[in-house]
């Protein structure tokens, strides 16, 4: 196999990339600072890109290529030298700048904490913004581990932010963030994966305004689909539910920033690798070419 890195999502049939025309601006970043138990999700970015570059462009399900509408990807956010906090005002420029060319941003990761400056950038243009976090965890602690920054901290930032947050997937919750959901209800609602998992899940759709955000953890996803991530959860979602998630949300209401993140490359693991690429091109897919 040829060992020179992918640059951009979906090569080598890059027609699509060119970024004066782009209508997606792809960021790959390789944030890694507060994980706490499997290290390695700064190469996830680079394993989602060498993967994309063997996947079929024809989407079968919506009858079309999605890579047409132009999708160019940024050089990687370079975190050298930088602390978690530098990293992260780092992070929410490169999603300004893309705003600013008129890109949809899409960005790779890279660990959780990164989604916080990226939705901060993205509500600045989007005040009504709404947050859609698929994720095995609700991220919901005050500070973990003695830091704010934190990946596991990331959807309480959101919250601080006033933005509304609507969780599904979640079967990972401390007794500290039970306390927090109760008394914080009006602006956090969670969609228990037990619950989704008996057909008993209803999702509250009506708590979408226009402008949606989405973040995907990968460990949102079964482990027996999706084992290359840092902190494994069982009976987590599967492949076509998260893909029925995403659709829906792209029906629902104006998609204007996603990130996927949490990929920790695994050796012997690539179709974690396989899966965080198509995933990507599956919500680019529902949000430009979804007939409806
Ligand atoms: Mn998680």
């Amino acid at each position: 196999m040829d060992s020179t890195p992918i640059t951009q999502f979906g090569a080598p049939d890059a027609p699509h990339c060119d970024p004066e025309t782009a209508r997606v601006g792809i960021i790959p970043a390789p944030l890694e600072y507060s994980v706490c138990y499997m290290e390695g999700t700064h190469n996830g970015p680079q394993a989602i890109l060498d993967a994309s570059s063997q996947m079929e462009l024809y989407d079968e399900e919506l009858d079309t290529c999605p890579i047409e509408v132009g999708v160019y990807t940024h050089t990687a956010v370079d975190y050298t030298g930088m602390d978690h906090a530098a990293a992260l005002q780092a992070t929410g420029a490169a999603v300004r700048k893309t705003l600013a060319q008129g890109q949809f941003p899409f960005i790779l990761g890279g660990e959780h904490s990164l989604s916080a400056p990226c939705i901060a950038a993205v509500h600045e243009k989007y005040p009504d913004l709404t947050v859609v976090h698929i994720d095995a965890h609700g991220d919901l602690r005050d500070t973990y581990e003695g830091t704010p920054l934190s990946h596991a901290s990331i959807e309480r930032r959101v919250v601080d932010m006033g933005i509304p947050v609507l969780e599904i997937g979640i079967r990972s919750f401390s007794p500290e963030e039970a306390e927090f959901l109760k008394k914080e209800q009006p602006n956090v609602a969670v969609v228990w994966a037990y619950q989704m998992a008996k057909g008993l899940a209803r999702i509250p759709w009506e708590r979408l305004s226009k402008h949606t955000y989405i973040t995907v953890d990968l460990d949102a996803i079964d482990p027996s689909e999706m084992p290359a991530v840092g902190t494994p959860e069982p009976g987590g979602l599967s492949w076509y539910q998260v893909l029925d998630l995403i659709r829906e949300i792209c029906q629902r209401s104006e998609v204007v920033g996603m990130d996927v993140v949490e990929l920790c490359p695994m050796e012997g693991q690539t179709r974690a690798d396989f899966l965080a690429a198509k995933l990507v091109y599956k919500m680019l897919g529902y949000r430009f070419c979804s007939k409806g």
